[in-house]
């Protein structure tokens, strides 16, 4: 069996872009893997949380990544600050990691960007504690958005750099999956920018949980250009372009199906068909979230969560500092 672990961080409320990216794959990969599912809450401390906030979101997401199929039965599902060997690990890749490799990722300078002059150190180590989230699991697949590429090549860079130094087996290198397509998700508003939770602007983001009335009212209002004609091209008609992918995901067609179906028919029938695909697939996912949330189970499932996945992190752990000498007896 491969060992699959994956994290979204409770920064805000989960987008289409998550769902599209990350969390369908989740539930489809635990019938056949060793699954670990993560609320990465020490991730989204990287930028200020209001704590009783980030408290809430932490177990909506819970809640939601049981919602979308998530069987505790077969996967483990558990919050990143309760197995303590994140951070433990976490430091220890920081100590491996370059300033410059860091300071080159994307993510970092986009949000670095909006910090004004005090930038937390914690969006430039953000990667080093990524890297230590997948290897502690022995982790063969990381299945994650196509946004997530460049911090699957540093903790990759990062694995094969610690068993240089300290020993060829201690780590797995782990590949990313990328599901079908490769999906990024774009705003809706400014569609070269990616769908996100922490954008301000949220008629841009259609959140998981959205009601059907407000999903189409988004799509409705969607950027687009004034060709009126369905044909996928990134750089002149990126609006219709993310509404196609989109599409495409849901519905797993390819663009040229899609612009075989909107032959002749302007945006206004397909956005309606857009709509519809989005709210078919979230709707359900809705009804079995509003009963998750204040079960006790929920509790339960991510105490035992915590337990599984602290028992495996755990070998993976006494490993490592044994290969670096970083004990005493
Ligand atoms: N727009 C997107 N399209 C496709 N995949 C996406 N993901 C995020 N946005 C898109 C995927 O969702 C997973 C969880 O992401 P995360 O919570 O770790 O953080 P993120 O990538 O930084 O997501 P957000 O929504 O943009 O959060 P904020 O605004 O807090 O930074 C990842 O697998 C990611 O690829």
């Amino acid at each position: 069996m491969a060992v699959i672990f994956s994290g979204i961080q409770p920064s805000g409320n989960l987008t289409l872009g998550n769902y599209l990216g990350a969390l369908r794959n989740f539930s489809k990969m635990q019938e056949e893997n060793e699954c670990y599912y993560c609320v990465v809450n020490q991730h989204a401390i990287t930028v200020h949380q209001e704590p009783s906030l980030l408290h809430q979101r932490t177990r909506e997401l819970a809640a939601i990544y049981l919602a979308s199929g998530l069987d505790p039965e077969k996967a483990t599902l558990f919050v990143q600050s309760e197995v303590p060997q994140h951070a433990q690990l976490g430091w220890i890749m920081t100590t491996l990691s370059y300033v410059g490799e860091l300071e080159r990722m994307t993510q970092y300078k986009d949000k670095a960007s909006k910090q004004g002059d005090s930038i937390p150190a914690g969006l430039l180590t953000y990667p080093p504690l990524m890297a230590a989230d997948i290897l502690l699991y022995r982790t063969n697949f990381v299945p994650v958005g196509e946004d997530q590429k460049q911090h699957l090549e540093i903790t990759r860079d990062l694995a094969q750099r610690f068993n240089r130094l300290y020993g060829e087996d201690i780590f797995v290198v782990p590949e990313i999956y990328l599901g079908q397509g490769g999906t990024r998700v774009m705003s809706l508003q400014e569609p070269t920018k990616k769908m996100s939770k922490s954008d301000a602007n949220t008629t841009a983001t259609i959140y998981v949980l959205d009601e059907p009335k407000v999903i189409e009212k988004k799509i409705k209002r969607a950027q687009t250009d004034s060709e009126n004609s369905v044909h996928y091209d990134v750089v002149q008609k990126p609006g219709i372009s993310n509404l196609m992918d989109i599409y495409a995901a849901l519905t797993d067609s390819t663009h040229e199906e899609v612009e075989r179906e909107f032959a002749g028919q302007g945006y206004g029938a397909f956005k309606k068909a857009v709509a519809e695909a989005v709210i078919a697939a979230l709707e359900p996912i809705q009804q079995r979230y509003a009963a998750l949330l204040d079960a006790t189970e929920l509790d339960d499932i991510l105490d035992q969560g915590a337990r599984k996945a602290e028992a495996k992190a755990a070998v993976t752990y006494q490993r490592v500092v044994e290969a670096m000498g970083l004990y005493r007896k």
